[in-house]
């Protein structure tokens, strides 16, 4: 698992926030992970409001540029009064502060690296920058960056202003102990409106990296008392998940099964023949593929592949989809994502599938929240990215679930635990719209034969 850290030193990161006032700085990018390229970086900071540029070059030179505005590849110039570059040159020292010129343009909008005219960033997608008096900025290039056009790093932050806490939270939730174990009961508990199925099956899907195993891992620990990692997860380019796996949860070491199991697939990816095949989702939904199916992009699965069950039943049937989306990424998914997501969404309902969505990360996505997930239903910041989400995937608020996973803790905590069962408990209560329809399709097809033949036929189980 890589996590992606911030080059900052401590007494830099209090110059910068002696720059920038109350706020709390959230890495969005950092090029030696993700590519000193245009497209890398506005594939992760495009439309994250305020941020801060934080470059670094071989001499030394920590310097860059804040905005409060999106960058947004619009091609227009945009003017930020509150726009300033800066550099923390050497320790001990004030930090230099450059503001603009009156009412000039600030950045260029474009999709090139970040270009403040003074001040232009990975140029031609290389490691560097150039530097010239530009009309909006003017400054000394020694006190500034010491002539050194080479950069060693280059990150992004998201200034997140500390608050606003909405004064109501969102969504009731009671945080205590008591909740904790009703819901755990609730769930174990749990029967399949119809009698034939033992098991709920519940399908995640959702771009790469949105934290798909990571639930199931997450899952399995809280129900089995300590940390679980049985579905590989990590952060990668391509999926890390590339098999298709079926996961029954036990109550305990040994203990007995639960009446859910959790589907995990590979994850989605924006071109057409990468990532998860919308032929192959369909062949999942309908309970056609085998557990451990090797995904194998561009080349649905076939009807006579040794991983294709050609006789099925509902309890092989998927009964409830779960969208899994990045909280941090809710702003910034792009076109193609979204198309995909439409055309999955459209099969989805044409077989009558319940959809959840769940919003994972919160607590990446923000600081109140990794302060105190009790915040979650209270950051107005959660609150528009289940809004913004739920437009953009066409999913109602209240299908929208907000949850942190598991990811490097060593112990359970027990507000995490309530929002993943509280998630859990919402899955099953969907699965549940699925068996009831399926039920109503079976009698609707009894009675339909009565009346064509006259006879009346045997009750039809639902298999
Ligand atoms: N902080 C935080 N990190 C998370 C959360 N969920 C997942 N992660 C991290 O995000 C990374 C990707 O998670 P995975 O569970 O592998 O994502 P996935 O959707 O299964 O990805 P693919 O299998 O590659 O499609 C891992 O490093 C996780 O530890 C979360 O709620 N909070
Ligand atoms: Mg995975």
């Amino acid at each position: 698992m890589s996590v992606v850290t911030s080059s900052l030193s401590n007494d830099q990161q209090k110059k910068l926030l002696s720059l920038l006032g109350p706020v709390t700085l959230h890495l969005l990018y950092k090029a030696t992970v993700h590519g000193f390229t245009a497209a890398d970086f506005h594939s992760r900071c495009d439309k994250q409001g305020p941020t801060i540029i934080v470059a670094y070059n071989s001499t030394g030179f920590v310097f860059g540029a804040y905005t409060t505005k999106d960058y947004t590849q619009s091609g227009e110039d945009v003017i930020d009064k509150k726009a300033f570059l800066y550099s923390l040159n050497t320790p001990g020292k004030e930090p230099l502060k450059v503001v603009g010129v009156g009412e000039q343009c600030a950045f260029t909008d474009g999709a090139t690296g970040p270009n403040y005219g003074a001040l232009v960033f990975l140029p031609g997608d290389t490691p560097a920058f150039q530097s010239h008096q530009g009309t909006s900025f003017k400054f000394d290039e020694a006190a500034m960056h010491g002539k050194n056009l080479v950069l060693t790093e280059f990150e992004v932050y998201r200034a997140e202003v500390l608050g606003p806490m909405l004064p109501k939270p969102w969504r009731k939730n009671q945080w205590t102990a008591e909740t904790k174990n009703r819901l755990a009961e609730i769930i174990q508990s749990y029967k399949p409106a119809i009698q034939t199925v033992q098991q709920a099956r519940i399908l995640l899907v959702g771009p790469v990296g949105a934290g798909k195993s990571s639930f199931f891992n997450s899952i399995n620990s809280v129900f089995r008392g300590n940390m679980t990692c049985q579905a590989i997860a990590g952060t990668a380019d391509k999926s890390v998940t590339t098999q298709f796996r079926t996961y029954t949860i036990k109550a305990g070491k040994g203990g007995k099964a639960l009446p859910l199991i959790l589907c995990d697939t590979m994850g989605l990816e924006e071109k057409a023949d990468a990532g998860l095949d919308i032929e192959d989702l369909v062949s999942i939904y309908k309970g056609h593929l085998k557990d451990r199916y090797q995904f194998a992009p561009s080349n649905p699965l076939q009807l006579d592949a040794p991983g294709y069950r050609k006789v099925v039943t509902v309890s092989d049937m998927i009964h409830c989809v779960v969208y899994v989306v990045d909280t941090c990424k809710a702003s910034i998914l792009s076109q193609n994502m979204r198309d995909k997501f439409a055309s999955i969404r459209k099969k989805t309902n044409q077989l009558g599938l319940p959809q959840i969505l769940l919003m994972t990360k919160v607590d990446e996505a923000c600081p109140l929240v990794a302060n105190d997930l009790k915040n979650v239903y209270q950051s107005l910041y959660i609150q528009r990215k289940a809004r913004e989400l739920s437009e953009s995937l066409g999913i109602p608020l209240s299908c929208v679930l907000p949850v942190k996973n598991y990811s490097d803790e060593l112990e359970l905590e027990q507000d995490t635990d309530i929002l993943l069962f509280t998630a859990v408990q919402q899955m099953l209560n969907f699965a549940d719209s699925f068996f009831e329809n399926q039920e109503l399709q079976t009698e609707g097809a009894h009675q339909q034969h009565a009346s064509l033949t006259g006879i009346k036929s045997p009750r039809l189980t639902p298999e």
